[in-house]
């Protein structure tokens, strides 16, 4: 007997081991799927937040653009703190002609309500985002040959830290300040976009931006 027993160790592992190694192995295998899992998960997370922040640098770019040949004494309505604004109307120059600048047509960058969504504190059109808007390039607008181009989706309904109280929450010098805020002092004009996106997990990610353009046509 004692030589046959000698002779099973040798051959091979006991019952009990063999359970005891599945039961370390199946645990490795739950950590590691727990962690495969987990870094999906934060790649998924960072890779939404850059696209959001990313989307905002251009978009804000995109109005920096469009402004930057902008008539000082064409701003309308003049975006001055602290209600700064929302809606942005002016003439863009567009060279000189026979010793005479050239002006362009009205165009005016504003934000609105995103389509589908009412301002009632819910997602009606079920992006994840709440009451937020859309930023809006408008040639001509109210006028014979209106042209509309929407240039960004998921705006800010307010910037962080403001709501709809008539103060300056965040205390920046501006009330009530909206995703697409507009503040002329001098001729600096400054803008600021506030954009959101839905994380994987359904979280919502908020990114400012800003820049300021100097505006002396
Ligand atoms: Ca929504
Ligand atoms: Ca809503
Ligand atoms: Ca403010």
């Amino acid at each position: 007997m004692k030589s046959q027993s000698k002779a099973r160790s040798r051959a091979g592992f006991s019952m009990t081991e063999l359970v005891i190694s599945a039961m370390l192995m199946g645990s490795l295998m739950l950590v590691a799927g727990l962690a495969t899992d987990r870094a999906m998960s934060l790649f998924r997370q960072r890779r939404a937040s850059e696209e959001v922040s990313s989307s905002a640098s251009r978009l804000l770019q995109r109005v920096t653009n469009a402004l930057a040949f902008a008539r000082r004494t064409s701003l309308t309505p003049v975006p001055n703190a602290p209600q700064g604004g929302s809606t942005l109307t002016f003439n863009t120059c567009r060279g000189v002609e026979a010793g005479v600048v050239q002006w362009s047509a009205p165009i005016t960058l504003c934000w609105e309500r995103e389509d589908g969504e009412l301002n009632d504190g819910l997602d009606n059109n079920g992006n994840g985002l709440v009451d937020e808007g859309q930023l809006a390039w408008i040639e001509n607008l109210g006028l014979a040959g209106e042209k509309r181009v929407v240039w960004g989706h998921g705006l800010c309904e307010f910037l962080p830290g403001e709501t709809f109280d008539g103060a300056d929450e965040d205390g920046d010098g501006l009330i009530d300040e909206a995703g697409l805020s507009f503040e002329i002092q001098g001729d600096v004009l400054t803008v600021q976009l506030g954009l959101q996106g839905s994380g994987p997990d359904g979280n919502i990610m908020t990114r400012v931006v800003e820049t300021s353009v100097l505006v002396r046509n």
